[in-house]
């Protein structure tokens, strides 16, 4: 059979998925920076199955973006596209720079199921408490944060063991499905998308070196970050009803959040 996606970097092969400007954008902002791409078992490069019920059926693939660069370590995104007769379209990107810099995450968690969508945003810490790693990020992340906030309704409180993952830029909403809700996530949730990650870049771009001692701090940061998201995924429910618990656990701990 002929593979559909050679390699981390081919095109998704997701019809209809609603967060394809997103992903060009990102590959775009990226193409300047000689990206590479991350080997990515086949399984998980692309996955399409049949789901749903007798009398409603439906398609869903999910697809696997992924590539390096010299100062980042892993860029991945999971991406979930379901077919008619279902309002299901994920994008959860997650950029983890190489641990000898003193450098946040950047998260994305964009998801459309049929009660609404939800979107995360943020340049989370690594090391939430170290003043050395968030006083060079925040104070040019949370005038962005105050601006397109203010533009959003809050989405509202976030379990408190997650707290320590997250940075006070944090953007945050839930909307339901309706045509409004298509112009804030094509007009709003867009530019600010634009905005963090220009802003991200930035900070890859400034970042040096650190030294073995701290780079083993950071290190220590990064994993307790990557076990609490594999140990928590909130997607973990729907993936296994989609794909099954092998494939799921796989998927979770061996490709989105093994470091
Ligand atoms: N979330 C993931 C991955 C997904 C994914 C890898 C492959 O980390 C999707 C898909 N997130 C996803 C789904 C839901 C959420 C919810 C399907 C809905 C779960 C449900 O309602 O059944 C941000 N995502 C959430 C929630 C938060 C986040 C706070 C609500 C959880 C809850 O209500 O308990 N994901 C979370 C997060 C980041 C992130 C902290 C960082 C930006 O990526």
């Amino acid at each position: 059979m002929q593979e559909i996606r050679v390699n981390s970097l081919s095109p998704l092969h997701l019809p209809q998925w609603r967060w394809a400007p997103f992903l060009s954008h990102l590959e775009q902002e990226l193409s300047v920076l000689d990206i590479e791409p991350y080997p990515i078992p086949k399984d998980f490069l692309y996955r399409k199955v049949l789901t749903g019920t007798k009398l409603n059926p439906f398609e869903v693939t999910t697809s696997t973006w992924a590539s390096k660069t010299k100062k980042i370590r892993l860029i991945r995104a999971a991406c979930l596209q379901a077919g008619k007769g279902s309002d299901i379209s994920v994008f959860n990107l997650l950029i983890n720079p190489f641990h000898q810099y003193d450098l946040p995450f950047f998260g994305a968690d964009f998801v459309t199921l049929p009660n609404g969508h939800l979107l995360a945003l943020d340049l989370q810490p690594a090391l939430k408490m170290d003043d050395l790693h968030t006083r060079n990020v925040w104070p040019r992340l949370i005038p962005l944060h105050e601006r397109w906030q203010s533009l959003l309704p809050d989405g509202g409180p976030l379990p408190k063991d997650a707290e320590p993952f997250f940075s006070p830029g944090f953007l945050w909403t839930r909307l339901p499905l309706d045509q409004e809700s298509d112009l804030i996530i094509s007009n709003i949730l867009q530019r600010a998308f634009k905005e963090y990650l220009s802003l991200y870049l930035e900070l890859i771009q400034e970042a040096e070196i650190v030294s073995e001692d701290r780079s083993r701090i950071i290190f220590k940061g990064q994993k307790s970050y990557f076990d609490y998201r594999a140990t928590k995924d909130p997607a973990r429910s729907m993936l296994t009803r989609f794909y099954g618990k092998k494939w799921t656990e796989e998927y979770i701990h061996q490709v989105l959040f093994k470091i």
